[in-house]
């Protein structure tokens, strides 16, 4: 059985990648189930230091979901081009027909040996043979593989999404084709009616819901489960799944509480990890998303992993939650295309597509420095995606007050509720959570 893989949004954030290791952890542990963590994106600054800090590695990239080669790849056993024609039948007789030609030097497939090659094989070979009447198969079998490979046999990577070429391969009259690396070598064999009919891709989406913000062609994989905390998006799958969405500050929360439902206890790391999540997420349960069962994850968190002769040891739950919010805070120290570019939210509605960004910093002052730059880059995203309006949200985590840049924004916007300031910026006091306060506001303004 194909491995399930638990993965965040696109643009991960602390949370996303903190309950996709951790949920991923919990069903191996709990279920024994061959479950791999994974990352829809590159890690944010905050997500990157508190993994070093842990001494966590991150989880494996997956941008897409789209069926590629190396799925339906079987790494069939090999002879050389020089070989003799037993070697081959050798194979042939344990694969079921098919053996693959590579050659020795350099790992490249010369071809393949299968049935209808033998057969063409025998017919020159034999058929024109002046003693055609005489001859053994020893003999025969001791001529050179070369002698009887077909070489016209195509070759894909192991890379290249399955669908990208169907139209190929339905065209093809080979059935069997080669599998090689992006160098061009030898990887395996695949058939035509698997390529046709690839295995989905098995997933378990947590930290968000809409096709939006999950990765590319999440349409062709297989949904197993989702767990989140965010609105509903409108996600459909072919058949019923798990699916749980529930009011609290974050995902990880989630996670840790069907650990505790399992009877099991998070090792120190990966419970700073999920700590992590569910501080930045709250802002250190300062945001309005936070709910008592963030309090109490947090501190039965805090229990597994502020222990002895651990990465944590001695601090508590203010003093890491500050050190987790500087690590993701700060317009100085990271170009405007990255700022705009790494939490970033797409959506689609009352006819408008348009994103939302958020940064996180100390002092909202630094803003000025970075205002211009910020709004060419706003504008650079809004022309590359091809969307309607594109804003960021610059929240300060420690006066609990966010500043929003919008550029090109439909009038409508006039009328959201956070006064303008003399640099065209909004001030938005007492808003920091863009799930909770400021998406359901302007979802309002765009859905009348
Ligand atoms: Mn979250």
């Amino acid at each position: 059985m194909a491995p399930i893989y638990v993965i965040g949004h696109v643009n991960p954030d602390t949370d996303s990648i903190a309950s996709a290791t951790g949920y991923a952890w919990l069903l191996r542990e709990r279920d024994g189930d061959d479950v791999i963590a994974a990352r829809a994106g590159a890690l944010n600054p905050q997500t990157t230091w508190i993994l070093k800090q842990l001494g966590l590695e991150p989880p494996v990239l997956l941008t897409d979901a789209s069926p590629r080669f190396i799925s339906i790849t079987r790494r069939l056993d090999t002879t050389a081009p020089e070989n003799p024609l037993r070697d081959a039948w050798a194979i042939l007789n344990r694969t079921g027909g098919i053996a693959p030609i590579v050659h020795p030097e350099d790992g490249s497939p010369a071809g393949l040996i299968t049935g209808l090659s033998l057969f063409d094989f025998f017919t020159r070979y034999v058929g024109s043979h002046p003693r055609r009447q005489e001859m053994r198969i020893a003999e025969v079998l001791d001529v050179a593989c070369r002698e009887a490979c077909d070489t016209r046999v195509p070759r894909f990577q192991a890379n290249i999404h399955i669908r990208d070429v169907v139209n190929r391969i339905l065209r093809e009259e080979h059935n069997e084709f080669l599998i090689v690396d992006e160098k061009g070598l030898y990887l395996g064999v695949t058939r035509q009616r698997d390529a046709l009919n690839p295995p989905r891709l098995r997933l378990i989406l947590v930290d968000h819901n809409e096709p939006g913000q999950a990765l590319g062609a999440v349409e062709e994989a297989e949904l197993i489960e989702i767990l989140d905390h965010h609105r509903l998006g409108n996600m459909s799958t072919h058949t019923p799944i798990r699916f749980s969405v529930d009011i609290v500050g974050s995902t990880s929360t989630l996670v840790l509480e069907r650990i505790e439902e399992a009877g099991l206890s998070a090792p120190p790391a990966l419970a700073g990890l999920l700590l992590a999540g569910l501080l930045s997420d709250t802002l250190v349960m300062s945001s309005p998303t936070t709910t008592d069962r963030d309090r109490r994850a947090s501190e039965r968190l805090g229990r597994w992993a502020f222990v002895k002769n651990t990465p944590l040891a001695g601090e508590n739950i203010q003093s890491y939650g500050q050190q987790v919010l500087r690590a993701g805070a700060g317009l100085s120290t990271r170009d405007p295309q990255e700022i705009v570019g790494t939490d970033l939210k797409i959506y689609d509605s009352g006819g408008y597509q348009f994103a939302i960004s958020q940064a996180e910093v100390t002092d909202l002052r630094q803003l000025d420095d970075h205002l211009e730059a910020l709004k060419t880059a706003l504008d650079n995203l809004r022309l590359s995606r091809g969307l309607d309006f594109t804003m960021l949200m610059v929240t300060d985590v420690v006066d609990n007050v966010s500043r929003l840049i919008l550029v090109n924004e439909p009038p409508i916007m006039d009328d959201l509720p956070y006064p303008r300031q003399p640099d065209g910026t909004r001030m938005a006091t007492g808003v920091v959570s863009r799930k909770k306060q400021l998406l359901p506001t302007i979802l309002g303004l765009l859905e009348v």
